[in-house]
């Protein structure tokens, strides 16, 4: 009996070892569509759009559905969302984390590209010396006229965007530092918006400070983010802090629901590979924010011009 079962291993063993060398062993993917989120950045969209284009490459269904970028890691860990392609950690990270302790959110990788989520000034603010010691966060007792706005009361204007991304996050930041008594905070109610101000502000040769991120298309003209004190953990006031600190110098990365992997383990294998570098997300923005494609179009011209940067990650 012993020697039996034995022989009949060795003979198991052999045959897989021979089907291994012709035919990888690979479970199909589920048919069912992976769901990707779109939220209300460029990149962001864009990249739901080459990813869902990847894994469509590959035999897949996907589905996209408008959310919350907050809300969004929940509907991760029920299942309702497949996956997330940008997790910023400044924004978004203890939203993510918060999920995974829950049970059902998985870290499904880093993209190559490190971020920075922080307000700032396009980079003439600086050249012209339009408030003397900038980036540094001190310079900003000195200039708050410099930033006023028709809409400020006399206060230096901060325009940051919709209040969805992070709270009362920066409004606290400039309370905790001192500045609250010459500093308003506005909340722009979209990203274009921020876009549009920084255009007029541009042609008028004002000053103005806004939030702002890198990755993003504005890396190229120039963005100088202001110096705040260095992030620590816990340094926020929603996390227990004083709130008087920066934005971390933070990671991007990938979110999925836990049985992604098992229903579909090829689309899961290949976004586990998905990488972007600081160029490549930037290019996506830009070719939504400057070039004014369409999200889908700037996905496939996307796609199209950099085959040699997505097909090895589909291998
Ligand atoms: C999440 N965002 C990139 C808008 O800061």
């Amino acid at each position: 009996m012993f020697t039996k079962v034995l022989k009949f291993a060795a003979v198991g063993a052999f045959s897989v070892s021979m089907a291994a060398a012709t035919v990888p062993a690979m479970a199909a993917d589920s048919s069912k569509p992976i769901v990707i989120p779109t939220h209300n950045w460029s990149s962001q969209v864009v990249m739901a759009y080459v990813i869902g284009g990847i894994f469509e490459s590959m035999g897949n269904n996907v589905e996209y559905v408008p959310a919350d970028s907050q809300a969004v890691y929940e509907a991760i860990r029920n299942g309702d969302v497949t996956i997330s392609h940008e997790v910023w950690q400044s924004t978004f990270g203890k939203s993510f984390y918060n999920a995974m302790a829950k049970g059902g959110v998985i870290d499904a990788g880093t993209h190559a590209a490190s971020t920075l989520e922080e307000l700032g000034v396009p980079h003439y603010v600086i050249e012209k010396n339009l408030c003397p010691g900038l980036p540094k966060w001190e310079a900003l007792k000195e200039c708050a006229e410099v930033f006023a706005t028709a809409d400020s009361g006399g206060k230096g204007r901060i325009l940051e965007g919709p209040q969805s991304w992070h709270g009362d996050l920066m409004p606290n930041r400039i309370k905790a530092l001192g500045l609250g008594d010459k500093y308003v905070v506005k909340f722009a109610g979209g990203a274009d918006a921020i876009w549009a101000e920084l255009a007029s502000a541009k042609k008028e040769g004002r000053g103005i400070i806004t939030f702002n991120w890198t990755p993003n298309f504005t890396d190229a003209e120039g963005f100088d983010f202001i110096e705040f004190p260095a992030y620590a953990d816990g340094c926020r006031i929603v996390d227990g802090g004083d709130g008087k600190c920066g934005s971390p110098k933070g990671w991007l990365k990938k979110a999925a629901n836990y049985k992604f992997p098992k229903t579909h383990p090829a689309a899961y294998t290949a976004f586990t590979r998905i990488s972007f570098t600081t160029t490549q997300v930037g290019q996506m923005a830009a070719l939504v924010d400057i070039d004014k494609l369409s999200h889908q179009d700037a996905a496939k011209k996307w796609l199209a011009d950099n085959e040699a940067v997505w097909k090895p990650f589909t291998n």
